[in-house]
């Protein structure tokens, strides 16, 4: 591991030592998830925030994402294996994985207390960590082949003890139905056989509808349409995906998923074959010899009310 690289993985647990308290200003703490807001999320298992970031913030994101694309960058992340778009790549879609550990300002919209705050309320926890972060963007004008096929995040978390984990969506525009953008299946985080679903990278849209309504399910699909600074939160085992991006601009937003203050590592075999995490190696060990998920240097606290 290179001397920047080693020096920009621990100092996200500098970063978090310093910001010691977790704090919201008064403006901020009206913006925080109401009882009802809770109990719609508990039912649907999705759920959109008013503004909660500056715009500021966004537009900085957005040039960071450009620089990115580019090549240009904070740190390289020391071992391969994710997924990290570059140019000359023919993928409409663009994901780059692991963007907080590649560029300093993801790894400051990681941190951003309020981000936390909610994620804290909606999984009912009092400690909310990182746990992975991507930026995935859609060309435009790429017919048939910028839809993100229906899954589940918990398929992609079978290493985790936990199953609130928590995804947060941060687009880094406003969007809109043509650009393509999140789409959830209403309730369905309650439905059962869903653990198994890795279909981010298929267009697996008909097949997968077609089999739930064949199981008297509904199927009910809801674009979630957001202005810049707002952001949505979905449930880990909530079927999702995303539409085409029919626009004229690329669409790009901020993929985060955060874990509550009880998760832990286990082991996880699929089909015989033993799953890891991507940053699994990266992180400190625990006493038995097994990835520790509270190592502050790679899964940083972003919100404590300890
Ligand atoms: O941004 C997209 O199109 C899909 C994002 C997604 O799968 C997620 O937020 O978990």
């Amino acid at each position: 591991m290179t001397n920047k690289t080693l020096n920009l993985l621990l100092s996200f647990a500098n970063e978090n030592r310093q910001l010691k308290k977790f704090h919201l200003n008064e403006k901020q703490q009206q913006l925080l998830p109401s009882v009802e807001d809770l109990k719609f999320f508990q039912e649907h298992g999705w759920f959109v925030t008013p503004k909660i970031l500056a715009e500021d913030l966004i537009d900085a994101l957005f040039i960071a994402s450009e620089e990115l694309y580019s090549g240009n960058k904070d740190a390289e992340i020391p071992i391969a294996g994710c997924r990290n778009w570059q140019p000359g790549d023919r993928s409409a879609v663009r994901n780059n994985e692991y963007i907080s550990f590649q560029n300093l300002a993801f790894r400051q919209l990681s941190l951003q207390p309020i981000i936390g705050a909610i994620a804290a309320r909606l999984m009912n926890t009092d400690t909310v960590r990182y746990f992975q972060d991507q930026l995935v963007s859609k060309e435009p004008n790429q017919p048939n082949t910028t839809k993100v096929g229906w899954h589940t995040d918990c398929s992609y978390h079978s290493n985790c003890t936990s199953n609130k984990l928590l995804t947060a969506w941060i687009p880094l525009h406003d969007v809109t139905e043509e650009q393509g953008p999140l789409v959830v299946i209403d309730r369905s985080h309650k439905w059962s056989k869903t653990d198994q679903m890795r279909g981010f990278n298929y267009d697996n849209h008909a097949e997968i509808e077609r089999e739930f309504k064949q199981q008297g399910q509904e199927f009910h699909k809801i674009p979630i349409i957001l202005k810049k600074g707002q952001i949505s939160f979905h449930h880990s085992s909530l079927i999702h995906g995303s539409y085409e991006n029919r626009s004229k601009i690329m669409r790009r937003v901020v993929v985060m998923n955060v874990q509550d203050g009880e998760n832990r590592y286990q082991t996880f075999w699929n089909n015989g074959k033993q799953i890891h995490h991507f940053l699994d190696s990266l992180c400190r060990k625990q006493a038995n010899g097994l990835p520790d998920y509270t190592d502050p240097a790679i899964f940083p606290i972003i919100w404590s009310e300890k």
